[in-house]
């Protein structure tokens, strides 16, 4: 089949000389064991190590229990790997043939008929090397042998090795410093410590019989008003030396327009800039359309065509704005000119097994932050960067990136492998997703300059002076010379900063100054009220914990494992503040947990609430703040963590709150001192003819007063619309807020007037309606008197719920839609007053 497979591909190269190259994915018939066993298995490439001992049943469940603890040893072995393909004549004759890898994890030799082709040591990192030497007609042997890194460093440093920090890995040694591969699979306080191996991304051959396109960036130079000047640049593959005599050309790909032409006869003409007539610009969510640019590029000599590729792109300038002003420093991003507040969340890799995550899976994240009034997400800097597909999914979907390079909470080396291994990675990174409009920022790691000067890391690794302004200085060269310097030659003019935070939460003065991750909540001792007290310029961290629903507890812990501090919760609580911390805050602000499955819901209102209180605090105060990107967006494994989104895809309480509170206008009402503010928070750029109510009940339904404002709107301005007096609240009162245009309602807000752990509420009454609407189900729930957070869920994961912990006001009604439900699932519909209200099965 194979063998077909590459003769048709072949015989097409023969018979069409303007293909200049193609790609064939050796993807079959592949084979693993353990480097000291003779029996080889059966493997599925791209994949991971562990995904293949799964399949054999080698392993169990590494999610569920304690099974992670069983499969240390796996990752501390070496693996091989191999494949037999067939090659004919018709792939032979080419006349260049290249061996490719998109990932290779992590120390890998590679042999080619037993020829050692290449040695890999970077994960994160494509490998390409010339194979058609070693070639040969028929049945080809690849084999690829991957060293532990344990093994790796234990034979290049023995007795030599110097234990660097990395607070997250829970070996004495520390050995994941050392190792380009990404830095939470050795343990994170989110994530299992899974030490994977295995060719994870891709593998193929391609072939070149011409000149070739290698690399093409477009990057926008200036927009004026009615024409933008891009600027691109290439990177051709030769075969020869005939490198004269080529012409690129840049034509629309939609209308066959041609946009540039250029003769290229040396190095130099690769670079060049075009005009774009009337330009569409790429606008970030909530901003304008995400428009995207698709060129078809063609590789000419003497009008001849040897290769084409088509690139999209965007056109767009995004500035860093870091300057000092009246408060401290700045940190805000510019996009076309128009400064604009960042709503955001941070971003790690979607499943331990990395190679696990599929297309769909990103696609409905992505969607799921533009559904949430996101703009931004930051791929964390101790994962991975991420696919191609990622990135335009985020162009597409106008979620700007904020890059992290994979360096996380440790200090590394900086000797001469390293520091060319990290030029390597660096230069390759930037080649393979530096054209994205998408990507806003590079940083040059996660919290390793505040860990240095903060965390105590010289005492606790018993540093001299010497030791320690040697580590010092190996960070400094990292992170503000090697990698900058290498990025800027890929990348000439993209915005970079060496770490973040570039300010510490330990000191009131640092809350004026650049980005800040704030963890006086969770890691320090402050409650909810730091979130409002302490405010960066930019806040790219903070968090605070909840557990995932029941559903997803059940699908890792038995029945009898049910309860906060059994074995099993507390082998999946991986951050050193533990599962107490979840409920003290629970009973603080919201009661006193009745039971486990209490506990479960009222630690996601708990993290709603506080994480709400933070996103509103910011936009407050917007101008000070201008940006606030909370911990975590996703799961890698189902725990307890920081994360909106469950591993299995299930919704907590703070994805639809953040969802609300990042609303781009947004009416807020909120107590400061003796009085309760009216705000109307507001990023829209559009003057806005808007109408206000504010209906204030009691929780039974008695009108109280109303109040009314008509306002037109200012681009980008918060308003104060009213100050009441406190005394006009109580804790059994309720304000429905409605915005309207024309009289028309666009969207209505509720707001109580005391912590949730103080309201009166009573038995809300709960009432609901299913019907089977093609493959979705539509609830209607119906509240007698006011229910706070109600919160529908069924026993089985991933179901899609259109809103969800939500409150209504008494008589009144709200209709969700329920995505990926099965006629046999259970559902249970709960309030705040009282839970397990309603438990129901369609199929009863
Ligand atoms: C942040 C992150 C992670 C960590 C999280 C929660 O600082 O950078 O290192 O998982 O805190 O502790």
């Amino acid at each position: 089949m194979l063998f077909r497979f590459l003769t048709l591909v072949n015989l097409l190269l023969v018979m069409n000389p303007l293909i200049a190259q193609e790609k064939i994915f050796l993807h079959q018939n592949w084979q693993f064991k353990n480097s000291t066993e003779k029996i080889w298995k059966k493997a599925t490439v791209p994949g991971l190590l562990h995904s293949d001992l799964l399949d054999h049943k080698i392993i169990l469940d590494p999610f569920y229990g304690q099974n992670e603890n069983e499969l240390q040893q796996f990752g501390k072995d070496n693996w091989d790997y191999k494949t037999v393909f067939e090659a004919d004549e018709a792939l032979l004759s080419n006349r260049k043939i290249r061996l490719g890898f998109e990932g290779l994890d992590t120390y890998a030799k590679v042999y080619l008929n037993d020829h050692l082709i290449l040695e890999a040591d970077n994960m994160h990192r494509r490998w390409e090397v010339d194979c058609k030497a070693f070639l040969k007609l028929g049945k080809n042997q690849l084999l690829v042998k991957f060293q532990s890194p344990f093994n790796y460093l234990e034979e290049k440093y023995g007795n030599n090795f110097r234990v660097l920090p990395a607070s997250n890995d829970p070996s004495p040694k520390k050995e994941s410093a050392y190792v380009r591969k990404a830095p939470f699979q050795f343990g994170w306080d989110w994530a299992p410590r899974i030490v994977t191996a295995g060719i994870w991304r891709p593998v193929y051959l391609e072939v070149h019989n011409n000149t070739y396109l290698k690399g093409q960036y477009f990057s926008t130079q200036k927009i004026e008003k009615d024409k933008a000047t891009v600027t691109a640049r290439f990177e051709l593959g030769f075969i020869d030396n005939k490198n004269s005599d080529l012409q690129i050309e840049i034509y629309d790909a939609a209308s066959d327009q041609l946009l540039a032409s250029r003769k290229i006869n040396s190095e130099a003409d690769l670079n060049f800039t075009f005009e774009i007539q009337n330009p569409k610009l790429w606008w970030s969510n909530g901003l304008g359309e995400a428009h995207l640019y698709d060129v078809e590029i063609r590789l000419l000599r003497n009008n001849h065509l040897l290769d084409k590729k088509n690139q999209k792109f965007g056109i767009r300038t995004i500035e860093l704005v870091q300057e000092k002003d009246r408060i401290g420093t700045s940190y805000f991003f510019r996009l076309n000119g128009k400064d604009f507040f960042i709503k955001g969340a941070n971003y790690i890799p979607q499943d331990i097994l990395l190679n696990r995550v599929t297309e769909d899976q990103k696609r409905k994240l992505v969607q799921d932050a533009q559904n949430a009034n996101m703009n931004m997400l930051r791929v964390w800097g101790g994962g991975i960067y991420e696919s191609d597909s990622f990135y335009d999914l985020c162009d597409e979907h106008g979620i700007l990136v904020w890059q992290d390079f994979m360096f996380a909470c440790g200090s590394y080396p900086a000797d001469d492998d390293f520091i060319h291994n990290v030029v390597s990675e660096v230069e390759d990174v930037a080649k393979r997703i530096g054209n994205h409009p998408c990507l806003a920022l590079f940083c040059g790691n996660n919290e390793v300059e505040v860990a240095w000067f903060n965390w105590d890391w010289q005492g606790q690794y018993d540093m001299s002076e010497e030791d320690s302004a040697k580590i010092w200085n190996d960070q400094v060269k990292l992170f503000n010379d090697t990698i900058p310097e290498t990025l800027f030659k890929v990348l000439p003019g993209v915005n970079y900063v060496h770490t973040s935070p570039l300010s510490n939460w330990g000191k009131l003065e640092n809350f004026n100054h650049s980005s800040m991750h704030y963890w006086g909540v969770w890691h320090g001792a402050d409650d909810f009220s730091g979130f409002e007290k302490y405010i960066g310029r930019f806040n790219s961290e903070y968090g605070f914990q909840s557990f995932p629903e029941m559903s997803t507890i059940k699908k890792f812990a038995p029945d009898e494992q049910l309860s906060l501090d059994s074995e099993v919760m507390k082998h999946h609580q991986k951050s050193y503040v533990g599962n107490e911390r979840i409920r003290e805050f629970a009973v603080q602000y919201f009661a006193e947990p009745k039971n486990f499955e209490d506990f479960v819901y009222l630690s996601q209102l708990t993290q709603a609430y506080g994480i709400q209180t933070a996103v509103l605090a910011h936009r407050i105060k917007k101008g000070h703040c201008m940006g606030s990107i909370y911990w975590q967006l996703n799961d890698c494994w189902p725990c307890p963590s920081w994360s909106s989104i469950d591993y299995y895809d299930n919704k907590k309480a703070l994805y639809y709150w953040v969802k609300k509170a990042y609303e781009p206008i947004l009416p807020v009402l909120k107590k400061e001192d003796d009085y309760f503010k009216l705000y109307l928070l507001n990023d829209d750029f559009n003057e806005n003819a808007l109408e206000v109510s504010l209906t204030v009940k009691d929780f039974s339904g008695k009108l109280q007063w109303v109040k009314e404002y008509s306002l037109i709107t200012k681009e980008n301005a918060n308003e104060v619309l009213a100050n009441f007096s406190k005394e006009r609240f109580s804790n059994d009162l309720f304000a429905e807020i409605e915005i309207s245009i024309k009289g028309e309602k666009q969207s209505s807000y509720i707001y109580t007037f005391a912590e949730p752990k103080e309201l009166a509420l009573q038995d809300p009454g709960l009432s609901y309606r299913v019907e089977k609407i093609k493959d979705s189900l539509q609830m209607t729930i119906t509240a007698k008197s006011f229910a706070k957070s109600v919160f529908v869920s069924s026993n089985e994961v991933g179901l899609q719920y259109s809103d969800n912990f939500f409150d209504l006001a008494p008589g009144s009604s709200k209709t969700i839609i329920i995505k990926n439900a099965n006629d046999d699932r259970r559902f249970e519909i709960k309030s705040l007053f009282d839970c397990l209200e309603v438990l129901f099965c369609l199929a009863d």
